[in-house]
């Protein structure tokens, strides 16, 4: 009977969420600015990389950042050092960002900015690697990052993360040397779980994989770049 009601509350939860989602993509696309989600467990690398995405695309593209942490903003106070807007949203006892949290950071941008200006909007969820892949929040691409230290099996043990990525991140491709992680393995789970996303091995700390990362992400945008003034 629990379970009864349980699901039907996921449900009807999850349907409001996608009804939000589908609104934030509406404001996104009338200001033509794409929007990538970035998730993984906490502490694959998702402020690092952005932060080398800010600083590497700066001059290129207009970029804006929602970053979603649970109580600080220790990460939007790392990104804000690249001139780039960071909207901080603390989400409180929740695990990860849903579309209203996020539309309450569209509506900040709205406020402060010319949203047609961007071109970009990164959004950070909340370090897990569970829920915040069954919370859409408007995104037009979902791209997962699994670092090198957490295991081959995680795609397996947590599928959805992995079913529902656009691109796949291998992070901190440098530490590979010293660990036992079979790196074609960990693909082969990943491609199991979803033939046709996109992988792209990268490390932060040396550059490895990034300019791929970027080619990848320039591919996403509405308006083409060589559109872009
Ligand atoms: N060796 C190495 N370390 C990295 C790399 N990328 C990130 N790190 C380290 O991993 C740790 C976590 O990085 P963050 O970027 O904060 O990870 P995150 O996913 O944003 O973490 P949460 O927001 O807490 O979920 C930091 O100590 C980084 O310096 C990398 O490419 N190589
Ligand atoms: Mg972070």
């Amino acid at each position: 009977m629990h379970q009864t009601i349980d699901t039907a509350l996921g449900i009807n939860l999850l349907h409001a969420n996608q009804a939000g989602a589908d609104h934030n993509r509406e404001h996104f696309d009338e200001w033509g600015i794409t929007c990538l989600n970035l998730m993984s467990s906490p502490g694959a690398g998702k402020t690092v990389l952005l932060e080398k995405t800010l600083a590497a695309l700066q001059g290129q593209l207009n970029m804006a950042v929602i970053e979603g942490d649970m109580t600080t903003e220790l990460d939007a106070d790392r990104l804000r050092q690249y001139g780039s807007p960071v909207i901080a949203i603390n989400t409180g006892r929740s695990c990860h960002l849903d579309s209203k949290m996020v539309a309450g950071g569209i509506h900040r941008l709205q406020e402060d900015y010319n949203p047609h200006q961007f071109d970009l909007v990164f959004v950070e969820n909340v370090g897990n690697l569970v829920c915040p892949a069954e919370f859409e929040v408007g995104e037009h691409a979902k791209v997962a990052l699994l670092s090198v230290t957490e295991g081959e099996d995680k795609p397996l043990k947590y599928p959805i993360m992995f079913q529902e990525a656009d691109c796949l991140l291998i992070t901190k491709l440098d530490l590979a040397p010293h660990l036992d992680i079979d790196l074609a393995l960990l693909e082969a789970n990943v491609r199991s779980m979803n033939p046709d996303v996109t992988i792209i091995p990268v490390s932060a700390k040396t550059g490895q994989g990034l300019d791929q990362w970027f080619s990848w992400i320039k591919a996403q945008l509405k308006v083409p770049q060589a559109l872009i003034g």
